[in-house]
């Protein structure tokens, strides 16, 4: 379908480029938002005028630093980190912290941006960031990991706080580095608060945290599922990645009656015809925490599953694919197979993981498809609700966060129903998603003037 307002996001990607040259995953990113977006603000003089989407996509303050420190063997090491603040229109920066060889400016603002909008569905007072480093976990020991997050801390602590700035986890950051993180942001500041999310539950986690993202991948599949009188029960589904989005995918999925049949690594993928269940799950924690880049393993513990080296789980036939590892993982190749095989839905657990050209053939196919910034929403969405705990100074039950987290997902649909419902009645969700989470930044960047 040809926009007749593609000039003018011809032009406005014109500008984000000229000012944001060799930032391709960044300029991707707002790609998609600018597509969904200038149409509806053409249609809403409310928003015109404004140079909102301008001030949109230039951070509020970029912060990049060095991180330097020891090495096991004793020699210095020097990595480079960074926190994006992007928007704070609606509450705090908030945003995970990711450590992988990859990271990069142009990386950590894509996925700061895209936090903008996912934060704002969610329906909780959160702004938008994304920070992290370029160090690489793989193979480091544990005084290592401990030595870097506090070499990391030791600058940006005075960057972040309760109030300001609430980093969390994402890629290469789990529990042990936010405690790491945690630790080192008390010593220097002499104070016990909900500075990041993600914290054990001894000292101010929230329970189902750790689940958070994957369950509300799933609990948003329902709702999607729903839409089309299909059910998640009995589905058999592809899930990439082994960490932890993929993690809670596979524990909740299971749980409502679906199999779960591949993971992946960026060593190739598994193919469980049997399911990946019960202590098969268990092998998942463990397999991740070795801190290895390697799935192959799995197929050596039941050899009822395969390994394909090289592949990706997207050649499966299933009726639901759910990319979980990293951005851009699944292209216009991948997606055609998936439409070939029937799939019925592709929901993003991971950020951005379909290119534009593998949107575009799920969109063409009216298929359900949703971009991560609204399915993966739990994981930010129950941070939220941990910085809420802090602050009371109180914690839920298992069952309680549960059900809110439940509860936001069915939130997050009835709103990217609302703007994304397209005439013949297939659903939009990209277009519903992004403007939804435009509309609640917008109004609150218009009811602040011009900062
Ligand atoms: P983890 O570090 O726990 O796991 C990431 C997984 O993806 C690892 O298994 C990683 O392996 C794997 N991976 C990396 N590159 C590839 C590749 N090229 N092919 C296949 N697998 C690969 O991170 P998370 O599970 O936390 O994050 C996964 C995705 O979900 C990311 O896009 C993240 O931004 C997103 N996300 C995370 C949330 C959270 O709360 N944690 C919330 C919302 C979204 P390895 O590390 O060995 O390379
Ligand atoms: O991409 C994401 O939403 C996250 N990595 C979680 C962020 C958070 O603050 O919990």
């Amino acid at each position: 379908m040809k926009n007749k307002y593609q000039e003018q996001i011809d032009a406005f990607m014109e500008y984000a480029k000229t000012r944001n040259p060799n930032e391709p995953e960044f300029l991707q990113a707002v790609k998609e938002v600018a597509q969904a977006v200038i149409p509806f603000i053409a249609e809403n003089p409310k928003y015109q005028g404004k140079k909102l989407l301008e001030r949109m996509i230039e951070p509020e303050r970029t912060i990049s630093f060095r991180v330097p420190w020891v090495d096991d063997k004793g020699e210095i090491q020097v990595n480079r980190g960074y926190r994006i603040q992007f928007n704070s229109a609606i509450g705090p920066y908030k945003g995970g912290l990711r450590f992988h060889p990859t990271v990069n400016q142009s990386i950590l603002k894509f996925l700061g941006f895209e936090q903008i909008f996912k934060n704002a569905l969610t329906t909780l007072p959160m702004g938008g960031g994304k920070g992290g480093s370029d160090f690489n976990p793989k193979g480091k020991s544990d005084a290592e990991v401990m030595r870097f997050a506090q070499a990391f801390m030791n600058e940006l602590f005075r960057h972040i706080g309760p109030n300001t700035d609430v980093p969390a986890g994402d890629i290469g950051v789990g529990g042990r580095e936010i405690g790491y993180l945690f630790g080192q942001y008390k010593k220097l500041k002499n104070e016990f608060s909900g500075v990041l999310t993600g914290k054990g539950l001894a000292f101010g986690g929230s329970l189902i945290r750790p689940e958070a993202t994957g369950f509300g991948v799933v609990y948003f599949a329902q709702e999607m599922l729903h839409t089309i009188d299909e059910k998640i029960k009995d589905k058999k589904i592809a899930v990439s990645g082994f960490g932890n989005v993929a993690w809670g995918v596979i524990t909740k999925a299971t749980q409502l009656g679906a199999k779960v049949v591949t993971i992946s690594g960026p060593d190739g993928y598994i193919y469980d015809p049997e399911g990946i269940s019960g202590r098969k799950i268990d092998y998942l924690l463990r397999l991740r925490a070795t801190n290895n880049d390697v799935v192959a393993p799995y197929a050596d513990q039941f050899p009822e599953a395969t390994f394909y080296p090289g592949k990706k789980p997207w050649e499966q036939k299933v009726d639901i694919a759910m990319p979980c590892a990293t951005q851009n993982e699944l292209n216009d190749a991948d997606a055609a197979q998936l439409i070939k095989n029937g799939v019925l839905a592709v929901v993003e657990g991971a950020n951005m993981p379909s290119t534009p050209e593998a949107i575009k053939i799920f969109k063409s196919a009216k298929i359900l498809y949703s971009p991560g910034k609204a399915s993966n929403a739990g994981g930010v969405a129950v941070s939220g609700l941990e910085m809420s705990q802090n602050s009371m100074r109180f914690n839920w039950t298992a069952e309680e966060v549960d059900q809110k987290l439940h509860h936001i997902m069915k939130e997050i649909h009835n709103n990217t129903v609302k703007y994304g419902k397209q005439p013949d009645g297939w659903v939009d969700y990209e277009v519903g998603a992004n403007i939804a989470g435009f509309v609640k930044v917008a109004d609150a960047m218009l009811a602040q003037g011009i900062v």
